[in-house]
């Protein structure tokens, strides 16, 4: 007997629907006044854009140089030879596929780089090379073997 008295109790509450619907229009009005605040809020922030005052030199105004080496499961680097510029910053990106063994760690001695790709996952190393020459990068075994020619 209680439990079906406690069943009727909530098909009343149900039932009785102005206290949902007043949950949906406050939702719903909260939605539109988040909406308006995001629209005004772009629209003031896309206003000024901010100028490019400083005439200064800048010696690290250089563009990233982005780089991606993948190490694959035959034993090789997919770009064995990268070429970079002197004096601007590296982004060196590294990728092990699946299998490529010891070949998931690469070292770049000359810029204190070690990276470890594990399970395909790309590791990232910046630095920026400061004079020209040509660099090893290569696997904890020297299996794997490429060089970085900075010009
Ligand atoms: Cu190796």
């Amino acid at each position: 007997m209680g439990t079906s008295k406690k069943v009727g109790a909530n098909k009343k509450t149900r039932d009785a629907s102005s206290p949902v619907s007043f949950l949906w229009m406050g939702g719903i009005a909260l939605i539109v006044l988040l909406l308006a605040f995001f629209v005004l809020a772009n629209q003031t922030g896309a206003k000024p854009p901010v100028p490019d005052s400083s005439g200064g030199v800048s010696t690290n105004s250089g563009v990233v140089q982005k780089v991606l080496v993948r190490a694959l499961a035959t034993g090789t680097y997919d770009s064995p030879v990268v070429r970079v510029k002197a004096n601007q910053p590296v982004e060196f990106s590294f990728k092990a596929e699946p299998g490529a063994g010891c070949g998931s760690e690469l070292l770049i001695p000359a810029f204190k780089v070690d990276m470890l790709s594990l399970n395909g996952q790309t590791k990232t190393a910046t630095f920026t090379p400061l004079a020209p020459g040509e660099f090893d990068f290569h696997c904890g075994m020297r299996m794997f073997r490429g060089k970085l020619i900075v010009e």
